[in-house]
């Protein structure tokens, strides 16, 4: 560190400025207007220079300071933050004659209102504030009227700018943060490689990033946003929305980008057209098109309804469909022996992003629709994510019509299709493909959760013979990993330590990475909470499993079955063996209230509704709203009413809040 002198902090001070007001320029050059002035390098050396210059002297430190871009400290909880002037939702139409209907309530109320249209960013609504055109807090939407104080994140967003170009006293405008397209492609190539679970799509890909407990996460993300709205400003007059957006421009924001005014509902349409054409070419996704009335005074005399401005509708486009040709079936088999047959196609752009591959579910599936391999196919995007083959468009020459393998493309054993069933089964449990989906299972994120033993991994360790069920994870040796490909000492090391640390998961998480069909994550916990410990499960009879509220008739035989098997013994023991904690270790709790229902009724002295029916849950019972002959007890207070007089006339027992007491005790 130089020198700490009075000239020293002087000069510091008057640089730091200058700095400041280089970089706030460039990051706009950059982020907004899209034509960089300099070089990545320079900008980052200069940042360097004056987050020298804060670590030295952090009383120098602004709001506006773009060394914020890279992401202060996680400062924990998001606080909420009351919006001051309500964020409002949209209506949605989805066929042109919504929009004549819209445009017909308008016309009634303004028979001169002009439109403007603009594409509708499908991303997060955000509100950014700014004091004497310093930026100084961003919220999410939330419900429209408090929302969550994200200010350290917004920050990273390069394209907010923290100090905008008119030292307006207050402004608060709305925007849609969004994450690029190719930035989400990157991200999610990342995540699979680091074999993390990847976001689905954009949209939650940019929620996930702008609730990042941590800013400097955020702030590799990259994060973008569109504004469009002045929500509130002080020390400017505007009287439309054409001329708003046009101010936030030289005011520095990055706005929508296009929006048109159109003088008719028609030539609205015709925007609408447009934009659904190009949709597909921009570099984000949209959701829809939006059609608002420009005049602020016109707005004024149409107001709103309770949810929506009567002033603005959301057009939703249909989900983009494309034809494509269907260039093979392959066909996977799952964790529990279903064959699943996958279209494989030529690949198409749909809704932004390149697909080949769609799920044909089953036999019946195929059959349905009569889908080859060779014919053309039109697909499309189920809730713009999921591709999925719509139909058949005309069959490839010599193409024949398509039936599942009657044999296991893993092992060769004969597949069946049980009784009332869609899927066919491969029914040897020894089956090379379904050892390894169970180990993929095993080792997930919800399951056992072991970092590092992901898909590939598994796989290479399985091809390489070290690992055929879930209990030889435990004896892998770091000496056995090290020579393998792509895996180096510490790898091995992070390996196997994620391994023994996976040993002390609670006995919910060892029992949903069992894989017992029927048996999920909600399920396995309720097993364990109930018995508590492995063995006390192993022993426990159908009745004794049918106490669970919960658990259905399908569910329980399962279970038992799967422990009856001589398979699941021998595991079991080995995972016992190799020091894997079988116990819950959530607190054992007393289930006196197994299987009875209470009906709450009436103002208890003491206990809330909620608390009496969190205490009740608590011991294994259950509660419902309504009296039934089902019903054990009524826990009546003051001014019961109806309820009470069911209960009566139903021969029901009735409680005090004394009783239920003495019942606790
Ligand atoms: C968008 C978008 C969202 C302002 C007044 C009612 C709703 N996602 O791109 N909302 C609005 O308008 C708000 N416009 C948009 N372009």
């Amino acid at each position: 560190m130089g020198s700490v002198t009075m000239a020293d902090f002087e000069n510091s001070k008057k640089r730091a400025e200058e700095l400041r007001d280089i970089l706030n320029y460039h990051s706009h050059k950059y982020y907004v207007e899209d034509s960089p002035e300099i070089e990545d390098f320079e900008y980052d050396r200069l940042m360097r220079e004056l987050s020298d210059i804060e670590d030295k002297y952090p009383e120098l430190v602004t709001p506006d300071s773009p060394t914020r871009r890279v992401g202060g400290n996680a400062d924990g909880q998001f606080e909420p933050v009351e919006h001051s002037v309500q964020m409002a939702s949209l209506q949605d139409a989805f066929s042109f004659d919504e929009l004549y209907a819209f445009d017909k309530r308008v016309r009634e109320v303004v028979s001169d209102a002009v439109y403007v249209v603009e594409p509708k960013i499908d991303g997060l609504s955000v509100s950014v504030e700014y004091e004497n055109g310093v930026f100084f807090r961003g919220s999410t939407r939330g419900d429209g009227i408090v929302g969550e104080n994200v200010s350290a994140n917004l920050c990273t967003v390069g394209s907010i700018p923290l100090k905008i170009k008119e030292n307006l006293p207050s402004i608060e405008v709305r925007g849609e943060v969004y994450m690029p397209r190719d930035v989400f492609v990157k991200l999610v190539e990342q995540q699979e490689n680091n074999e993390e679970k990847p976001f689905k799509n954009p949209r939650n890909a940019a929620a996930g990033s702008l609730r990042q407990k941590n800013p400097k996460i955020t702030a590799t993300r990259k994060l973008d946003i569109f504004v469009f709205n002045i929500q509130r400003v002080e020390g400017k007059e505007l009287t439309g929305h054409k001329q708003s957006l046009d101010y936030l421009k030289e005011l520095g924001f990055k706005t929508v980008p296009f929006y048109t005014l159109c003088k008719n509902i028609d030539e609205a349409i015709a925007e609408i057209n447009r934009i659904g054409e190009i949709r597909g070419t921009l570099p984000f996704d949209i959701d829809g098109a939006v059609i608002k009335v420009d005049n602020f005074a016109h707005r004024e005399v149409l107001g709103s309804t309770s949810k929506f401005p009567k002033w603005a509708v959301a057009f939703k486009y249909p989900p983009e469909e494309k034809q494509t040709k269907v260039i093979d079936i392959e066909i996977n088999v799952g964790r529990t022996g279903v064959l699943t047959p996958t279209a494989v196609f030529e690949p198409v752009l749909v809704a932004g992003s390149t697909v080949s591959r769609a799920t044909l579910h089953n036999q019946d599936f195929i059959a349905e629709k009569d889908i080859r391999i060779g014919d053309t196919v039109i697909i499309r995007k189920a809730g713009d994510i999921i591709p999925e083959v719509l139909n058949v468009v005309s069959h490839g020459e010599s193409a024949e019509p398509y039936t599942m393998p009657g044999i296991c493309p893993s092992c060769g054993a004969k597949v069946v299709r049980e009784e009332g069933e869609a899927a066919v089964r491969c029914l040897n449990t020894e089956c090379p493909a379904q050892l390894l989906r169970n180990l993929i299972h095993f080792c997930s994120r919800d399951a056992m959760d072991i970092e590092g033993l992901g898909e590939s991994n598994l796989e290479l360790f399985v091809n390489e013979g070290l690992i055929r069920t879930p209990a030889d994870i435990y004896s892998v040796k770091e000496e056995q990993i090290i020579p393998l490909e792509r895996m180096a000492e510490q790898s091995a090391k992070n390996i196997v330590e994620a391994v023994n640390k996976s040993k002390e998961n609670d006995l919910s998480r060892l029992l949903f990475a069992l894989g017992i069909r029927h048996v999920g994550q909600k399920a396995a916990k309720l097993l364990s909470e109930r018995f508590g410990t492995m063995s006390a499960i192993m022993d426990a009879s159908f009745d004794d499993i049918m106490t669970i509220d919960g658990f259905g008739k399908i569910m329980a035989e399962s279970v038992v079955e799967y422990f009856n098997m001589p398979q699941t013994k021998e595991l079991i023991d080995r995972l016992m063996a190799a020091g894997l904690n079988m116990k819950s270790l959530k607190e054992v709790k007393d289930m006196r209230f197994a299987g009875k229902t209470f009906v709450l009724t009436g103002t208890l002295p003491t206990y809330s509704r909620k608390e009496a029916a969190d205490i009740i849950e608590s011991f294994g019972g259950k509660t419902a709203s309504s009296v039934s002959k089902k019903t054990d007890y009524v826990l009546a207070g003051e001014e019961a009413g109806s309820k009470l007089k069911k209960a009566t006339d139903l021969g029901i027992t009735v409680i005090s809040e004394d009783d239920f007491n003495e019942m606790i005790k």
